[in-house]
């Protein structure tokens, strides 16, 4: 349907196009106005809940304003764009995001005062938006932020999840999982009914031979879900390039159909066909690093995967080109596997829907497609049942069989007789269910595979993907390290530091080109910037002080080191060897005499992090920690010098609370587990030092800020396999220390010592896949050395100094660039205004 308006009648479009706001009373004018219409309110019953909803209702009308510019010139330019698919994009605030972005928080933060609110308690009413389980879903939102404030044309495909990731509730020291429902209101999503596509489920094949002899495939019958676009504005730092985000929900095809069996009496049947539709898009599955198998979630994969290629291919038939020319419009990021259908949907488009024979729509296929494995744990990566995908997507596991027959042939001429290699990289494996492997497809289906550090990328093609670089090459593999972007990390969470670090540097330029940070080097010995720095710093642990005594009532003295460990529970990242190290210290201090207790550095263990529902484990580990901090923190003999903390909910707005307060944060993974790690960053662009093992991107950070200034223990990756293997076969002794943790745990020293048996058990008899035995003693000599260093504070300032100034490489910014460069073959498009807002003041 034509629906551009014709030239005469623009002239009268033109003179009202909307005109964002720019000063303080237009905000203030704005705020009023949405207060008093969108939202049938006024003075006299203005809450905070109703200032937070005028005010972003204020800047998402500035955002869509631009959102619409920048759509306008992508099309205008007709340029390629990045697709991000991605299942989770933890996004977690927006207002105060969109404020600083778009440079209009302090026009903002007065308009709300004349107003009569404080701006900090207007950003706190905001819900997050949590549609991600952690760091996989967190590097997607950092992703967007780059991608929008680097100009480049980019979306993001997502699920608009009715529930995102559960809040977690700490009762009795146990996690308990309550529903988050957080869209009753949500100003920053605009629901764009006009744009539904028909997603298809079950059903059968029928082939038959056309006139001219080809042979034709159809997928007939099934069900039908609807899918409708919900689009959320990204807006970009310091230009005017705002990208979208869309969104999939699911419905019930037809209202009609429905209301004639509510017609005919049949009021059950008729709610239940709505409901098991819009399951689909109700709530986010909260496993991290798991693979569970469940047909809900092959739906939900194929869903979003479905409707949003019907979209992007919408968009490019729109431009008339020949279908050769899709690679050069659309470039498709597959955020991990979870995505892969999209390659089998694209080339059954190309193949069933537009005619193209098979090699030619395959060379398309692989042209547009990139792949990004972010972990080497068995257990995560995605393998999917053959008779369930029979029976869900019929037409799509007999292209997949295709897919496997070609691949396997192109390898059987280059391999002739090595039957052991090809049933090791058949996409199909031959177990009992037969199993479709995922990240196989995504392999064979993409022209590039990334890693997501250089460690974890040389660990891919070494092992799990070993074959598939004999076969494709080696240059296919490569490696683009995380990063996090500074906007959210420092200048939002620490705007104190983010403003010290401007005054130094002649404004916020280093926000947009994070190596210029470099210059902070030569304040590493300043006597009045270290002053300040420090200052800032004690600051931020006041305020998570007082977030953890309202929270859990617990007095934390600020001076104390701040030792944090927060991200998902996981026995791979090792929280258990964590809190069997606090043990061992509250052993320690229950050792010393009163002299001695003197001499000690007082500590402050702070934990967070959710479990899975169904993670035993991590549930257990949940439990110790909270457990041991019962006793500790209620011990008179302790006092100050050791406090255990839970921080209950973890998600991003808490994280910007909790890692600019950091001293020491810890990321101490088995060596090889943790593909990269991300909040490893976070705390050292916060002016905190790290203790870590030699996993992931600890690693470029130790060659990044320097050996000196990071405090690296543990066994390295390449030994792992050979201390597994004398767990098993060999005798040991167990290390002296964590013995006597174990006896202190098994003594009841903690409550029933039956609630943790489980964990010691891991550790003791069954094997200790995670080396909590072998790393331990460096673990804790480590430790100590931590508080030697932190003893010389004057030293220890410097140190985070140096750090910080040093961590330039791991903006999100760079992460893109090289992705834009190497994998997507994309350029910025910037708009004339960009970087007008005068960062250099
Ligand atoms: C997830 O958050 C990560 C990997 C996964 O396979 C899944 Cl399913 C979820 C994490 C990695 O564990 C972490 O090391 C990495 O920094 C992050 O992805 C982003 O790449």
């Amino acid at each position: 349907v034509e629906a551009s308006i014709p030239e005469p009648q623009r002239e009268a479009w033109k003179r009202f196009q909307a005109k964002p706001f720019e000063t303080k009373d237009d905000f203030e004018k704005e705020v009023v106005r949405h207060v008093e219409t969108t939202l049938a309110r006024s003075m006299f019953n203005c809450d905070e809940t109703a200032a937070y909803a005028a005010a972003s209702l204020a800047f998402r009308d500035r955002l869509i304003t631009e959102w619409n510019k920048t759509q306008q010139r992508q099309t205008f330019a007709d340029t390629k764009r990045v697709y991000y698919l991605s299942l989770e994009f933890l996004m977690g605030r927006a207002l105060d995001n969109a404020m600083l972005n778009v440079g209009l928080k302090d026009v903002a933060k007065d308009g709300l005062g004349d107003l009569g609110f404080r701006i900090e308690d207007i950003i706190e009413q905001e819900h997050d938006a949590a549609l991600g389980n952690g760091g996989l879903g967190r590097l997607a939102a950092c992703f967007l932020d780059s991608l929008a404030s680097l100009s480049y044309p980019a979306w993001g495909y997502g699920l608009r999840y009715r529930y995102g990731i559960f809040k977690q509730e700490i009762v009795d020291g146990y996690q308990v999982e309550v529903p988050d429902y957080w869209l009753d209101f949500n100003p920053w999503e605009f629901p764009r009914h006009d744009i539904a596509v028909d997603i298809q489920f079950y059903g059968n094949i029928r082939k038959y031979q056309d006139d001219t002899g080809k042979t034709v495939v159809v997928w007939e019958g099934g069900e039908i879900v609807k899918a409708t676009a919900y689009d959320v504005p990204i807006p970009g730092f310091d230009t005017p390039a705002t990208n979208n985000l869309r969104l999939w929900s699911s419905k019930a095809a037809s209202g009609e159909f429905d209301f004639q069996k509510f017609n005919n009496g049949d009021y059950e049947s008729s709610v239940a066909d709505q409901q098991r539709a819009e399951t689909i898009s109700a709530v986010l599955y909260p496993n991290d690093s798991l693979d569970r198998g469940k047909e809900l979630r092959l739906k939900q994969q194929y869903f979003w995967v479905a409707a949003s290629l019907y979209d992007i291919v919408r968009r490019f038939k729109k431009t008339k080109r020949a279908w050769g020319e899709f690679p050069d419009q659309v470039a498709i990021q597959l955020n991990d596997t979870h995505p892969t259908l999209a390659v089998v949907e694209l080339q059954r488009i190309l193949i069933d829907l537009e005619g193209l024979e098979w090699d030619e729509a395959w060379n398309i296929v692989t042209k547009t497609f990139g792949y990004t494995n972010h972990t080497v744990l068995p257990e995560a990566l995605e393998k999917w049942s053959v008779p369930l995908f029979q029976n869900l997507l019929p037409r799509h596991l007999s292209i997949i069989y295709d897919i496997n027959q070609t691949f396997l042939q192109s390898v059987e001429r280059k391999n002739p007789g090595d039957r052991d290699l090809l049933q090791r990289v058949s996409i199909i494996e031959e177990s009992q269910p037969k199993m479709v492997r995922m990240a196989y497809l995504a392999i064979v289906g993409s022209h590039k595979v990334n890693g997501v550090a250089e460690l974890h990328s040389d660990l891919i093609k070494t092992t799990i993907f070993k074959d598939f670089v004999n076969i494709f090459g080696p240059d296919k593999f490569t490696n683009v390290t995380n990063g996090i972007t500074p906007r959210r990390w420092l200048h939002q969470a620490n705007p104190r530091l983010s403003a010290l670090i401007a005054s130094k540097l002649g404004g916020l330029a280093f926000l947009k080109d994070l190596t210029l940070l470099n210059d902070l080097e030569k304040f590493a010995d300043d006597k009045d910037f270290k002053k300040d720095w420090a200052e800032i710093k004690h600051a931020n642990k006041v305020r998570l002080a007082k977030h953890i005594k309202t929270t859990t009532g617990v007095t934390v003295n600020p001076s104390a080191l701040f030792d944090i460990q927060v991200k998902r529970i996981h026995e791979y990242k090792r929280q258990q060897m964590n809190i069997f190290g606090v043990i061992h210290r509250y052993l320690t201090i229950k050792a010393m005499g009163a002299e001695e207790r003197k001499k000690l550095a007082p500590r402050v263990s702070i934990f967070g992090g959710k479990a899975a529902p169904g993670y035993w484990m991590a549930k257990t580990i949940v439990h110790l920690v909270n457990s041991v901090g019962a006793v500790v923190n209620n011990d008179k003999d302790v006092g100050d010098l050791l406090k255990v903390i839970f921080l209950e909910d973890y998600n991003v707005s808490k994280a910007e609370i909790i890692v600019p307060a950091s001293d020491i944060s810890e990321h101490i993974s088995t060596a090889g587990t943790e593909a990269s790690g991300t909040s490893n960053m976070k705390f050292v662009l916060n002016g905190g030092l790290i203790i870590g093992t030699c996993d992931g991107a600890n690693i470029e950070i130790t060659r990044e800020i320097g050996a000196e200034n990071i405090f690296l223990f543990g066994n390295l990756s390449e030994d792992v396999e050979d201390l597994r293997h004398a767990h098993t076969y060999g005798n040991r002794d167990m290390d002296a220390d964590l013995a006597k943790v174990f006896e202190a745990i098994k003594g009841n020293m903690f409550g029933d010592a039956n609630s943790f048996s489980a964990l010691v058990g891991a550790v003791e008899n069954h094997g200790d896949y995670y080396l909590v035995s072998d790393d331990f003693h460096s673990y804790i000599t480590t430790q100590d050395m931590v508080d030697e260093a932190y003893r010389d504070q004057d030293e220890w300032v410097s140190k985070t100094i140096i750090s910080v100034a040093r961590m330039g490489f791991f903006t999100s910014d760079r992460c893109i660039n090289e992705y834009a460069e190497s994998i997507w073959n994309i350029e910025p498009l910037v708009p004339e205004t960009e970087g007008q807002s005068g960062l250099e003041r």
